[in-house]
Parts: structure tokens; C-alpha cells; sequence
């Protein structure tokens, strides 16, 4: 390469998406420093082994993007954001949120934590420790735009609303997959490196694949089956399925017998669900029905899976629960080959697997309410779709300051020109963000993180929910730019300002953090770290920094005891191997059992028996992902832009028809929260009926920094939304199978 002087490889997990992939970098040098040339898959990686996607191979070109942020930026009294030095930035963070907090309480500050946090160690690390310090009820995730349904689904059943068991893809032999499109997602609550390839190996193997989707998506070409549901009736199909099991006496948790209860009750709840009355509204032969649940049943092993478009529906926490309960009931759950739960590195070492659960304390779902409308939390959360009304609404506990980090909800959550007028009349926002966009835009405090390839990265979410179990830690590819702190050191400043502890060292954050958890573990008979001194063991962690100590520190103390350095002598990770019987340790029910049937979940499904006769014949919209494309904030690179990664709102051609629009012409869609004007893009791969426009596109507003992204702006589908249509147990938003009106634009 002209201009370079010399050239290294490095090491990098990618955090672009959940599939965690092992990347080699070419670092290139000049006389202006380093930064990211080529990259490929690290063939040697224990769990990707090579593969990379068109998002991991443009790694470089986003860490370098040079609409980055590299300084934080702060309003002025002009009201106009400029650049600033990083203790200016904290400084003005500290001088105005603690009186806010001091006059109005600690609800008064709203956080808001988006997607990238799981793809980060900094998001992984300081959220809990930032909330704490922060004592704010005022918690709104990209959750609740997403996976809540599941969490509070696994609260219920197991007693743990983190315990999320994923289908053994691997050595499966039959996988229903419902509302998920890993070949362009590459996954999601199932991390699988080149998913595509071990979707393609299970019908290698003679294993039997269906998917429903209402879209003919690269996943389902892939299948056996594909059922084209019609969107929102998941759940009718799902206890269809439960009613032929119980029904044709099929309903068998094989070795988990002793440890589910609420086996009569489940068979009594589904009874109305019968497949002649399910097929009509999922738009279905009963026949299929009967056909899918005889297939579950007589498979050696089978794993029911479901994603996105199970989860942001009207029945998002039924559906999902409903799939577990298939799991249980077709003896899959909890035994390889079915669905089963990781064991992270990086986890407290459980009991042993083979003793049984003691009584737990249960999952208890809205513990408090949300101030206007009174969404029940769920998870210490409240439903995004809610955000806009705190800060708007007069009264006590009004959200007057809100911090977010690696959000976009302007973009990602219901009726972004509402929060977008709320967000601009915060008395102040802070924003930890690399872009200045749609949201951030609005910060009086923009706190940039370094590119990628500066930061370490280990999965904390993800780990704990791969097909394998594996570890791998990758140190910085590129050291920080002189003065410039990484993410963790950015979060442990943000404590430490809205803490009342400015100025302290940032180290701090983490001693404390370390110490606590380390007088814990001493304490713990099952700890291995028993009897120990909590001092003379905080002394011996090894790291250059404090998020380094800490992840030390969690893996000496978890399931495998390991050390980081352990993980720095295996760039390319330790394989853990196959995942393992272990539900007896993830249980956390009073009965220490499977609870089939809980109470919430019992008490919502006669809106769901409703569901069986309601039959709206109008169109319904879903959304849908793009391999190049990664939600809101994607957009910017232009290697992954153009080609089919548009925004446009997919017709079948029989609706095409009928409604007078022509391919490539303008439409309107029109819903209860907006309407957008949206190129027409007509085919076969889309039900009729149905219509499908992706999110995270709209990147229309003055003021950002996102040029490329600006040139091709698309429309926010969720303008179409107007936040009151929420799945009620979990708060999250129905962002699938709408009602539409749609007709030419003009
Ligand atoms: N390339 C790319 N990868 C991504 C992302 C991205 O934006 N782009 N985002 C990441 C994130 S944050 C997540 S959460 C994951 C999500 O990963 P997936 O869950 O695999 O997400 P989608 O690709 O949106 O697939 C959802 C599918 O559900 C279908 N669907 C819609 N409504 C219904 C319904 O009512 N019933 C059924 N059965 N299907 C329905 C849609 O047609 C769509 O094909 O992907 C992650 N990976
Ligand atoms: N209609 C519809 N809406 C959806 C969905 C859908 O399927 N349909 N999907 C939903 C889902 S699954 C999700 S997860 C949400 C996502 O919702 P959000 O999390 O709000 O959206 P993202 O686009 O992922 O925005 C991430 C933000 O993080 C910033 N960022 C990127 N990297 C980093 C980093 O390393 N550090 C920090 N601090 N910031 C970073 C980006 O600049 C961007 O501002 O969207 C949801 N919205
Ligand atoms: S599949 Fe996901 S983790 Fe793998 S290279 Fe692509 S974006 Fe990165
Ligand atoms: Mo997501």
C-alpha cells in the first residue's frame, strides 16, 4: 500500500452484530498513525473459524468514518453544540444534573440504554453501577423494542428472566423457526457464528428445518417448510400446537418430568386453541398444524425458536412462552439436541447441575408502574413507547434530564417526532454516543466513544447465549489516541459526575465495584473464593485497567475458573464445549420447578382466545432487516449502502394491483401514529395482505453529522406507530403486523 510503512495483524471481535465473529485486522502505520486496512475472518477464531459477513468486512471503513465524533461536543449558551475538551464535558455534566436530582428527585433523570451496549464492554460493565448511583425508576431499553417479551416469558417459567435457553443448531434434528431471519440477521438470542452454514449443515445431516415467516425470506428458501402466517397469530399457531400434543397424548417431558409443574392446568388453557379454530385466523390448513406438531413430537430432538417477529407483536410475551412451553413439552428442553442453557465464562459458578433447585424467589412483573399511563415495569424497566410521555407530562416525577447511551430512539422507538419535540425541551440531555443523529443531536453533552478497533471486547451478553460455550477476549487493536479515553473510562466519568463524586479518579468506579463483588464471594459457601481474603484476592487481579480487573475478576470467580491471562494466551478463544444439561441451576421459581402455566400469563390469554375469531381484512405492515445494514446506525458507511439495502415498502403484486401502485412509483402508508411517502417495490416475497418497510431509516432531520446516511435518508416506518399499541405483559412496542392503509402517493 503506497504511503504505508509497515503493517501488523491484530485480533478483533466484531461488535456489529450478535454472531460475535473472530476478525484479523491489518494494522496499517504512516506518518500520521495507525488505522484498520484489511480484514478478514480469523480462520484460527474456536467458534467463528473464519467466517465474516459484508458488515464484518466493513469494519474499517466504520472505525474510520470520518463523521465519527472525536471530541465531546457541548451546547453553548448560544445553544449551538462545539467541540469541547473531555473535563469541560464532565464538568458542565456534573454542575447541572445534581441540583436537577437535589430539587425534583432521582426520577427526574431518565436513562435510555440502546442496542450497542450488549456489543460493548463499557455497556456490559457500567449501566447497572450508573443506575444505581443514579436510583432513577425512569429505565427504557431498546428491550422494549425487542426481546422483553422473552425475558419476562423466562421470569415466569423459570424463574429467571435471564435464563433464555437457545436451540442446539448444531446437533438439532428438527428446528422450528418462527419470526427470525438469521441468513440476513446472522442471529439474534442465539449466537452462531455463520448461522447460515449450520442452518445448511442441519439439512445436511437429514435434520428438517420450517420456517414461518409472512415473508418468503433467504431463511425460509433455506427450509423444508415454509408457512407464510399471517402477522400477529404466532401465538394462535403456537398453543394450536400445544392442543394437538395434548390431544393426541404427545405431551411428554421425557426427563424433566419431576421438574415441570402446571401440566393438567396447561392441558385445560389450550383446550379452546384447536387447529381448525387457529388455521383460519393464522391463515393455515389445520392439517399443517396437526402435521408441524406430529413433527416436533417424533423428532429425536427438536428445538422451537422464535425471534422478532414473535416477540414485537400483540402476543409477543404469550408467543414466546408458548415456545418454551413446546420445548418442554415435546421433552427438548434442558437435553442436547434441543434447547438448552449456555454457561458463561464470565457467570457466578453455579451449584452443580445434578442437585436439584431449591425454592427461588420468583419473577414479579410490575413491581411499580410508569407515571402517566401506568405500564407495569417489567425487568426494572418501563415500555420506550412511554419515554416521550414522562417528559412531556406536568406533575411529580416528570423526567426533566435524560442520559442516553448507544440510542437512537428518535429512530428505533414509536412516533419519533414526538420524542423529538420532548427531547428538545429537556432541561438537559447527555448523550454517549460516536454519531451526532437523530437523538443526539439534542444533547447538551455529547461523550464520543473511540472507534472500535481502540476498545478491548469481550461478550458479555452474548456468551451467555451461544450454541457453544467459549471464551475469547480481544485486547485493543490500536491503541487510544494520546489524552482520548476509551468507553469504560467515559462511563466511569459519567458515574462518578451524576454521583456527586467528580473529579475522582475513574479507577474508582471499578475498586468499588470490585471490592463489593469481591466481599460477596468470600462469604458465598459456593463461591470459589470461600474463605478467602477479599483483599489479598483484589490485589492479585491482573489488567492494564480497571474494566480488565473486573472481567479478571468475574472469570476467576465463574464456572471454569479461568484469569484473563489464561484468555491473552489464547487470542483465539477457549472452546468450552458443547452446551449442557443445566436447568436445575438457572431455575429460580418458588417451586425450584418449570412453572407451565404462571399466573400473568394465564390471566392474558383470554385476550388471545379472542384473537381466534378477530379477522381484520385490511393490510398489516412487518418490518425486515438487511444483510448491509444494522438498524439506525448503519446507514453512514457507504461500502454497506445501495444495492437492495433501500428503504422501500414491499407489495405482493395482487395488492399491488388492487391498490393502484406501480413498481418504483410513490405511495402513502398511513397509520394510527403518521403517514410516510415510500418507493414501491413489488413481489412475490411478501404475503398478501401484508407489506413490509425496515426500520432505522429517516435520517431527514437538520442538525446531525451523518452525511452519507443524509444523502439516502429513507422514512421512519415507526412514525407510523403512535406508542399506545404495546404487548401489555412485557411493555413492549407491537412494531410488527400493524394495520395500514396504503394507497399512491399524490
Ligand atoms: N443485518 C442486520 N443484522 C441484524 C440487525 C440489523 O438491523 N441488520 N439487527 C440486529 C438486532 S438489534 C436484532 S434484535 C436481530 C433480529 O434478528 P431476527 O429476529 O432474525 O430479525 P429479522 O431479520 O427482523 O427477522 C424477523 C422476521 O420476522 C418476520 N415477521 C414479521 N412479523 C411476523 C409475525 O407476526 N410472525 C412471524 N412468524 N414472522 C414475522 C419478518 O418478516 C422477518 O423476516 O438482528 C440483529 N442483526
Ligand atoms: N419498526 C421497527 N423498529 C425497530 C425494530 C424493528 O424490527 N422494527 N427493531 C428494534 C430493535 S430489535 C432494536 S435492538 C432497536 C435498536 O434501537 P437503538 O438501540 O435505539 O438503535 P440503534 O440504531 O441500534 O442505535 C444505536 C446508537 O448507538 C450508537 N453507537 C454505535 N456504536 C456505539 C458504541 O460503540 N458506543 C456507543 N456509546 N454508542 C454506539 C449509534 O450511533 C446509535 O446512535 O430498534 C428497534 N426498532
Ligand atoms: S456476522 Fe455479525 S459478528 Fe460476524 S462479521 Fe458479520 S456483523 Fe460481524
Ligand atoms: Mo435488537
Amino acid at each position: 500500500m503506497p504511503g504505508t510503512d509497515a503493517t501488523r495483524t491484530a485480533l478483533r471481535i466484531c461488535p456489529l452484530c450478535e454472531a460475535t465473529c473472530g476478525l484479523a485486522l491489518t494494522v496499517e502505520r504512516d506518518g500520521t498513525g495507525e488505522r484498520v486496512g484489511t480484514v478478514r475472518g480469523d480462520r484460527a477464531d474456536v467458534f467463528s473459524g473464519g467466517f465474516i459477513c459484508p458488515k464484518g468486512a466493513s469494519f474499517g471503513e466504520l472505525d474510520a468514518d470520518p463523521d465519527r465524533l472525536r471530541t465531546p461536543l457541548v451546547r453553548d449558551e448560544h445553544g449551538e453544540l462545539r467541540e469541547a475538551g473531555w473535563d469541560e464535558a464532565f464538568d458542565a455534566i456534573a454542575a447541572r444534573i445534581r441540583p436537577l436530582t437535589e430539587k425534583h428527585g432521582p426520577d427526574a433523570v431518565g436513562v435510555v440504554l440502546g442496542n450497542p451496549n450488549v456489543h460493548t464492554m463499557a455497556g456490559g460493565l457500567y449501566p447497572p453501577v450508573l443506575l444505581s448511583t443514579l436510583r432513577t425508576r425512569n429505565l427504557f431499553t431498546a428491550s422494549t423494542l425487542d426481546q422483553m417479551p422473552k425475558h419476562v416469558s423466562s421470569g415466569l417459567l423459570f424463574g429467571n428472566a435471564l435464563a433464555i435457553p437457545v436451540p442446539d443448531l448444531d446437533r438439532t434434528d428438527h428446528l422450528l423457526l418462527l419470526g427470525a431471519n438469521p441468513l440476513d440477521s446472522n442471529g439474534s438470542l442465539c449466537t452462531a457464528p455463520d448461522f447460515p452454514g449450520r442452518l445448511k449443515a442441519l439439512r445436511r445431516r437429514g435434520g428438517r428445518l420450517t420456517v414461518v415467516d409472512p415473508r418468503r425470506t433467504r431463511t425460509a428458501r433455506l427450509a423444508d417448510r415454509h408457512v407464510a402466517i399471517r402477522p400477529g397469530t404466532d401465538a394462535l399457531l403456537l398453543a394450536a400446537l400445544v392442543h394437538v400434543l395434548f390431544e393426541e397424548d404427545l405431551a411428554d417431558p421425557g426427563a424433566l418430568a419431576g421438574q415441570v409443574e402446571g401440566m393438567d392446568r396447561m392441558r385445560e388453557a389450550v383446550r379452546d386453541f384447536t387447529p381448525e379454530a387457529a388455521a383460519a385466523a393464522c391463515d393455515m390448513e389445520a392439517a399443517a398444524i396437526r402435521t408441524i406438531a406430529r413433527e416436533l413430537a417424533s423428532a429425536p430432538t427438536a428445538a422451537v425458536y422464535g425471534r422478532i417477529g414473535s416477540c414485537t407483536v400483540e402476543h409477543g410475551t404469550l408467543a414466546s412462552w408458548l415456545v418454551d412451553v413446546l420445548n418442554v413439552l415435546t421433552g427438548n428442553l434442558d437435553r442436547p439436541g434441543g434447547a438448552l442453557f449456555p454457561l458463561a465464562a464470565h457467570d457466578r459458578a453455579p451449584r452443580p447441575a445434578t442437585e436439584p433447585a431449591p425454592p427461588g424467589r420468583g419473577f414479579a412483573l410490575g413491581r411499580w408502574a410508569s407515571r402517566v399511563a401506568g405500564h407495569p415495569e417489567a425487568k426494572g424497566e418501563l415500555p420506550i413507547a412511554a419515554l416521550a410521555e414522562e417528559i412531556e407530562t406536568p406533575g411529580d416525577g416528570r423526567i426533566r434530564a435524560v442520559i442516553t447511551i448507544a440510542a437512537n430512539p428518535v429512530l428505533s422507538a414509536p412516533d419519533g417526532d414526538r420524542l423529538d419535540r420532548a427531547l428538545g425541551g429537556l432541561d438537559l440531555m447527555v448523550s454517549v454516543d460516536p454519531y451526532l443523529n437523530e437523538t443526539s443531536r439534542h444533547a447538551d453533552v455529547v461523550l464520543p466513544p473511540p472507534p472500535p478497533s481502540r476498545s478491548g471486547h469481550y461478550d458479555f451478553s452474548f456468551n451467555g447465549l451461544a450454541v457453544r460455550n467459549q471464551v475469547r477476549y480481544t485486547p485493543p487493536a490500536i491503541p487510544l489516541d494520546e489524552g482520548a479515553p476509551d468507553e469504560c473510562e467515559i462511563h466511569a466519568r459519567l458515574i462518578l459526575a451524576v454521583g456527586g463524586m467528580h473529579g475522582a479518579d475513574p479507577s474508582t468506579v471499578d475498586d468499588m465495584v470490585i471490592s463489593r463483588s469481591l466481599a460477596r464471594a468470600v462469604a458465598d459457601a459456593r463461591s470459589p473464593a470461600h474463605g478467602q481474603d477479599a483483599e489479598e484476592l483484589a490485589a492479585r487481579l491482573s489488567g492494564r485497567s480497571g474494566p480488565e480487573r473486573r472481567l479478571d475478576m468475574m472469570l476467576r470467580l465463574g464456572p471454569y475458573e479461568l484469569t484473563l491471562d489464561d484468555l491473552l494466551a489464547h487470542p483465539h478463544g477457549i472452546d468450552l464445549g458443547p452446551l449442557q444439561p443445566r436447568l436445575s441451576q438457572v431455575l429460580g421459581t418458588r417451586s425450584g420447578r418449570v412453572e407451565l402455566l404462571p399466573g400473568p400469563i394465564a390471566a392474558d390469554l383470554p385476550r388471545l382466545r379472542r384473537a381466534l375469531s378477530a379477522r381484520g381484512g385490511g393490510l398489516v405492515l412487518v418490518g425486515r432487516r438487511h444483510l448491509r445494514s444494522n438498524n439506525s446506525w448503519m446507514h453512514n458507511i457507504p461500502a454497506l449502502q445501495g444495492g437492495s439495502n433501500r428503504c422501500t415498502l414491499q407489495v405482493h403484486p395482487d395488492d399491488a394491483a388492487r391498490l393502484g401502485l406501480g413498481d418504483g412509483g410513490l405511495a402513502r402508508v398511513k397509520a394510527a401514529g403518521g403517514e410516510v411517502e415510500v418507493p414501491v417495490e413489488i413481489t412475490g416475497d411478501v404475503r398478501p395482505g401484508v407489506v413490509s418497510l425496515p426500520h432505522g431509516w429517516g435520517h431527514d432531520r437538520p442538525g446531525t453529522r451523518t452525511r452519507v446516511a443524509a444523502a439516502r435518508p429513507g422514512v421512519n416506518v415507526n412514525q407510523l406507530l403512535d406508542g399506545s399499541l404495546l404487548d401489555p405483559l412485557s411493555g413492549t412496542a407491537v412494531l410488527n403486523g400493524f394495520a395500514v392503509e396504503v394507497g399512491p402517493a399524490g
